[in-house]
């Protein structure tokens, strides 16, 4: 190197130094508030300057939260320490035990094995219970960690020994323990089921949303309630669980806290064995805009941080990927000396004043119950936004050989008695070496310190969690007048289903009863169905307010936000809007308030796109009604293949809890919603409702005489012919579709002499459950006499044959053939979709007038009441090509 060169670098140095000295200055003498702001204008001085910066959105590998900040803590850390290991014993042998049991059930030890102190520091200073009329925190558990919860409960005294034996033998004669949380399958505990990964995470967001709404609106006093989401590291690749985070920032949901438990492993294996998850997830909600508190190293740490001027251990931090973190953890103490602080020298000689085996228990932060104290005690003091912890931690903590750290560690259900000894040893259970080949569970006596000890920090901070209580009232279903209108007909005029919809809607909305607890969601497609009226009349939703002046402002129905607006719009998000939906139809128990949401969206992007979040809010007991508007394969034009829905019917019927209804007519809409609201506020059913609406018009006809019950059961006969003949004949039609029946009836009645007698048919679902429940009954009480399901009771006498169509795939009406006095002709739309007009998609599909028609000759002339040139002749005169497309392939 050149003298000039050298000289150059050297007044590099000195330039840094000197600007090093001035910040100094500036720090001692302005404080850190001044040191950002120069920062800051440096950095703008830069770019406009031209200057390209680094982006980085992350901070060293580091905790952040250093020694010098934090608090004091406040709990016995020895007490502690033992009722946490009673709880990882206990965890482990429920999952051991019931697999000795009967193997192949399964179950998690490593999940809660490296979450305990997460859990345990939560359940003794943070979580708030709900007694004494508290609202309680709201707690997502992580699904797999189940075990550690019931162990808890079980040390609290909430749940038995027979219990806990029967971890995931829930048809145990006693009461068993399910899976996972299921709010199904033990009301009185579990509130969220988070197993399905992703899910969790996101409905805390809107959660945490909705309890603002709900505030915002004067529905509920802010309590300070913490919405505590739990999760793995490896759920974050789910979409669902980082999709919503910038919508958490921006709403500055400091009610909110994600603890993501870092144990660096998945399934499979690492998460991120060529980066660091931690660090990837930082600059993920850092740049989303959420305070992040990384709690990566122990106490154990701290000191050698300390002694570490140079930053070279910083540095070698920084540097590890989690591979090797993950190895160090497998491989041991002199592993670590060579391969971590072997690397620089200053490190060696640091790592020579501890042993291996000292080097080898030095924690991670996750498992630092300071640390993680520190890390809840800032996030629940954090304002203006959401927080994330990032606890590394190890996965199957505790574990040793039978997996510690070992990628096999997810699906370890099973220790050896060597196992199990040395996992009762390092965490000195009283368990005897006789005893301990069978894994039993230990309680210490009720006036043990620890039981005391954790009763007494349950009591203080407000009762046990996870705990679900219904605490609402039964509300009273809105008169029989408000909904008078819709049964009287239109006297011609053209209304879609749609509309009907929405009229219902804004009347219930100004409803002295309902009206407060109505809560309309949209995902961005309010005015695809007409709602744009609600948007000025009831407000858009808005923490902020409208901080903006909207520029349809001089018109009629503008955009407008308020504070305490009342529909919820999401943007272009069902999942977000599905998570808002389950937060409103499930507050009757989370926060005893009967809210009752209408979710209003494509119905193409509902089940099929969110069909987990649905399955999941059945589990929760969820309440409210699903809108699948634009419905039907043909009834939707030009849209074409991807919005053109003919099976959201099918695909709601695998709900078991879930209602669903294809209706026809403004008055089949309107009884339905009644009775939805009467069965689900009033009588309190743990139900919830989908019901599709349609944008064809049409004139909707008065209300028959005597047709409410049919409605709702699925089934009644709209016209009965006043024609005799031979050749009779029932039509069957849904939705929008049974007008094309009815077309269809007065073309057979006119030009073939057929008598038509009409059915509507609301819910094949209903009518299947009803058939399937009536010969289940029959069957197994042996009946001689059996009922008839309700389908074949009000079919029973007639004579003729069936034709059905609808606007959804013919298994719908397959699928109650059976139950018939004769076969059944089904048409339907299963096939994709196609851009085109309404008439032309009809008779692509085949559920037309004309194919109806033909369909119902065909299957009389089968029957032998019309003649087959009859048949002949009306495919002529209708035009029925046997050479047409085939909607099922084309
Ligand atoms: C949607 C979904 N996909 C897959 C699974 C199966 N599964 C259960 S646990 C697990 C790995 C979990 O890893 P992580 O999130 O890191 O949790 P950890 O047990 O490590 O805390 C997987 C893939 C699931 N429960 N849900
Ligand atoms: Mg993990």
């Amino acid at each position: 190197m050149s003298n000039s060169k050298n000289k150059e670098m050297s007044l590099e140095e000195l330039e840094t130094r000197e600007w090093l000295e001035s910040l100094e200055y500036i720090l001692q003498s302005g404080g850190p508030e001044r040191v950002r702001q120069l920062l800051h204008d440096l950095d703008t001085y830069a770019h406009e300057a031209g200057v390209e910066l680094p982006f980085t959105a992350n901070t060293p590998y580091i905790n952040t939260i250093p020694k010098h900040k934090q608090p004091h803590f406040p709990g016995g850390r020895e007490i502690e320490r033992r009722i946490k290991s009673l709880i990882r014993w206990n965890a482990m042998a429920m999952v051991v035990r019931a697999n000795k049991e009967l193997a192949g059930i399964g179950g998690h030890i490593s999940t809660y094995a490296s979450a305990a102190t997460l859990y345990e520091i939560a359940f003794n200073h943070f979580f708030k219970g709900k007694d004494n009329n508290q609202e309680g925190d709201i707690i997502y558990f992580q699904g797999h960690a189940a075990p550690g919860i019931y162990a808890r409960a079980f040390l609290e005294g909430r749940i038995s020994k027979e219990e806990l034996e029967n971890f995931r033998r829930e048809l145990q004669s006693g009461k068993g323990l399910s899976s996972y949380p299921h709010p199904w399958l033990m009301p009185d505990f579990w509130e969220f089921p988070t197993v399905s990964m992703g899910l969790g995470p996101i409905q805390a967001i809107y959660q945490a949303r909705f309890n603002r709404y709900l505030e915002d609106r004067g529905l509920k006093p802010d309590t300070g309630t913490k919405v505590w989401a739990f999760l793995g590291d490896g759920e974050t690749d789910e979409p669902e669980s980082l999709g919503a985070i910038s919508l958490a920032a921006r709403e500055k949901l400091d009610n909110l806290i994600f603890v993501i438990n870092c144990n660096l492993q998945r399934l499979d294996g690492p998460v991120r064995g060529n980066g660091k998850i931690v660090q990837e997830l930082e600059a993920v909600f850092k740049g989303a805009g959420w305070n992040v508190i990384k709690v990566i190293w122990g106490g154990d740490w701290d000191p050698l941080l300390d002694e570490d001027k140079t930053g070279t251990l910083t540095k070698r931090m920084n540097e590890i990927i989690d591979g090797e973190s993950q190895k160090y953890i497998v491989e041991g103490g002199s592993y670590i000396r060579e391969h971590f602080f072997g690397k620089y020298p200053e490190l060696k000689e640091l790592a020579e004043k501890f042993s291996d085996e000292q080097l080898e228990k030095m924690k991670r932060g996750g498992h630092d119950p300071e640390k993680v104290y520190a890390a809840y005690k800032a996030a629940t003091e954090n304002t203006g936004t959401p927080t994330v912890i990032l606890a590394k931690t190890v996965k199957g903590y505790g574990l040793g050989e039978a997996g510690e750290g070992k990628n096999i560690t997810h699906q370890q259900k099973k220790l050896n008695e060597d196992e199990l000894r040395e996992f009762r040893t390092r965490f000195g259970i009283p368990i005897s070496d006789e005893d301990i080949a069978s894994a039993p569970f230990y309680r210490p006596a009720e006036d043990s310190p620890e039981i005391t000890y954790l009763k007494q920090r349950r009591k203080e901070l407000g009762g046990y969690v996870p705990k679900r209580i219904v605490k609402h009232q039964p509300i009273q279903t809105p008169s029989e007048e408000l909904f008078e209108e819709f049964l009287k007909g239109t006297d011609g005029r053209e209304v879609s289903t749609t509309m009907v919809y929405v009229r219902i809607l804004t009347k219930l909305l100004k409803d002295k009863e309902v009206g407060k607890l109505i809560v309309p969601i949209v995902p961005d497609e309010a005015r695809t169905f007409g709602m744009e009226a609600l948007f000025r009349q009831i407000g858009i939703y808005s923490h902020a307010g409208q901080l903006y002046e909207p520029v349809d402002r001089d018109s009629l129905l503008y955009y407008k936000e308020a504070v305490n607006g009342q529909i919820l719009e999401e943007g272009i998000t069902e999942a977000g809007a599905m998570s808002s939906f389950i937060a409103a139809g499930t507050s009757y128990a989370t926060h005893g308030i009967s809210a009752i949401p209408f979710f209003t969206y494509y119905s193409m992007f509902g089940f099929q796109r969110i069909g987990d979040l649905a399955w999941a809010a059945a589990d929760m007991r969820c309440k409210g009604f699903m809108v699948g508007a634009t419905a039907g394969r043909t009834t939707l034009s030009g849209e074409g293949l991807q919005h053109q829905d003919g099976h959201s019917h099918l695909l709601a019927y695998s709900i078991p809890n879930l209602m669903t209804y294809d209706p026809a007519y403004a008055y089949e809409l309107a009884v339905i919603i009644r009775d939805g609201i009467y069965r689900m506020y009033e009588k309190q059913e743990d139900i919830y409702y989908y019901i599709t609406v349609m944008n064809e018009n049409y004139a909707q006809p008065a209300m028959p005489k005597g047709v409410k019950d049919g409605i709702l059961k699925g089934m009644y006969k709209l016209y009965a012919s006043k024609k005799t003949a031979k050749a009779k004949a029932h039509l069957m039609g849904s939705g929008s579709i049974l007008n094309e029946v009815v077309k269809a009836k007065d073309v057979l009645e006119k030009d073939y002499n057929v008598s038509v007698d009409v059915w509507s048919v609301t819910s094949y679902k209903n009518l299947h459950l009803d058939a399937l429940q009536t010969e289940r009954e029959n069957m197994l009480t042996g009946n001689k006499k059996p009922k008839l399901p309700y389908v074949a009771e009000i079919t029973k006498n007639e004579k003729g044959v069936f034709v059905s169509a609808s606007d959804y795939v013919q298994i719908l009406g397959d699928s109650i053939s059976k139950w018939l006095p004769s076969p059944l002709q089904t048409l339907g739309t299963f096939g994709f979709g196609r851009s085109e007009g309404r008439d032309e998609l009809r008779d692509f599909f085949e559920v037309n007038t004309k194919h109806i028609v033909y369909a119902t000759l065909y299957s009389l002339a089968k029957e032998g009441s019309v003649k087959w040139e009859t048949v002949k002749k009306a495919a002529k005169e209708l035009g029925i090509n046997p050479e047409k497309k085939n909607p099922f392939k084309d």
